[in-house]
């Protein structure tokens, strides 16, 4: 039977009139009324955990500007808060939890209390999936276990990840462990997400760009084809992007060891690269710097017209190379949203 969403038939490389779009963190601080509804929720992880408003916030951007998907209102750190892990949203901070970075510490998590405390996102999600309009899919999604162990080891987001490449140096064992934890807790955190309603799920691994070689492969290929088989065995067909940042000439490997169906690729990624070595083996998924959908105007508009004619021939869906900044002018959202509609595929 054929999808009617364009957005799933693209994932299933179909030909398709038009390409369909959408931007990562679609929803957020950039929206006025995602900082209204921020308010009266109280904090972030109160905005996660109340159905009510995460429903509400992941439809405001669709409100405005009709994407083809609808994310999940989340965080990639609820999975170590429901593992156990202190966690918090300080304002202007960024996300700060205690620490994970001895063995004692990781024996203390534990999946016990995992799915009751997640159970309000699986609420979301099955609210969103009868909400939604019937040509909008909707994605649920999770961080890859590298880059949550970075947040987890870390206790906070760094540029270099430092704290977490040296504990995989020199506690390779202990770090295995909370790889393999966290394996285990992101396939069920995602069968559940696909049992209520996800209809495609994205993989994000915002920190796989650092790692050395040999580490990409250990800590950013191999989990994510382990979390890939699991959830397959139970789902053969759902469609997985993966979102391996910073992966460059190791994409292609990275498609056909993990299994992922589609990759969004990052700003960085040169487009003739991505349509001769990418675009053949899967469906591609990028790449405007969210920065040019900050400043607008002419530039922005051509770089949207150089992906579109570069990589529209497909398989392809429009987004960006990493998520849209909170100064983001909603105005400029709009525009290159409607460059991408009028486009005419030749
Ligand atoms: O209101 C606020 O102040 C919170 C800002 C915010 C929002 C709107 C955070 C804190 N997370 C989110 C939502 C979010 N995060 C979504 C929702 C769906 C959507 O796309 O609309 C998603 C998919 C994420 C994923 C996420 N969280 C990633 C992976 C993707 C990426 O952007 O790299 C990461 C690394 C996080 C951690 C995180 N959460 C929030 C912040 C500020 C951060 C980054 C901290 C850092 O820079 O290290």
């Amino acid at each position: 039977m054929t999808n009617n969403k364009l957005f799933i038939q693209v994932l299933q490389s179909k030909q398709t009139d038009r390409i369909p779009f959408w931007y990562m963190r679609q929803a957020g601080r950039y929206l006025p009324e995602y900082m209204e509804r921020r308010k009266v929720a109280g904090s972030f992880l109160d905005l996660c955990y109340s159905p009510d408003f995460a429903v509400e916030v992941t439809l405001q951007p669709l409100t405005r500007y009709h994407m083809d998907a609808a994310i999940l209102f989340s965080d990639i750190l609820v999975v170590p808060h429901a593992l156990g892990q202190h966690l918090e949203f300080r304002q202007g901070e960024g996300p700060v939890l205690t620490p994970v970075d001895e063995e004692k510490k990781i024996d203390r998590l534990s999946m016990d209390k995992f799915h009751a405390h997640l159970a309000p996102v699986y609420e979301t999600v099955s609210r969103l999936h009868r909400e939604i309009p019937n040509t909008t899919a909707l994605i649920g999604f999770a961080g890859a276990p590298w880059t949550v162990a970075t947040y987890m080891v870390g206790g906070h987001g760094s540029p270099d990840q430092a704290a977490t490449r040296l504990m995989a140096f020199q506690q390779e064992e202990v770090f295995q462990k909370l790889i393999d934890l966290l394996i285990t807790a992101t396939s069920e955190y995602l069968i559940r997400q696909i049992e209520q309603g996800a209809e495609v799920i994205q993989l994000f691994d915002t920190w796989a760009g650092n790692l050395p070689d040999d580490q990409f492969y250990k800590w950013a290929v191999l989990p994510v084809k382990k979390i890939i088989r699991n959830i397959r065995a139970k789902y053969a067909d759902i469609p997985i992007i993966g979102f391996p940042r910073g992966a460059g000439c190791r994409y292609p490997d990275y498609i056909r060891e993990t299994g992922v169906t589609a990759v969004s690729i990052d700003t960085t990624m040169p487009l003739d690269w991505v349509r001769d070595h990418i675009q053949p083996l899967c469906p591609v998924q990028g790449n405007l710097d969210p920065l040019l959908l900050v400043s607008g105007g002419e530039k922005m508009e051509m770089r949207v017209h150089e992906i579109l004619t570069k990589l529209g021939d497909g398989p392809f869906i429009f987004n960006l190379g990493h998520g849209i900044v909170p100064q983001t002018p909603p105005e400029n959202v709009a525009r290159v949203s409607e460059i991408i509609r009028d486009y005419q595929k030749k």
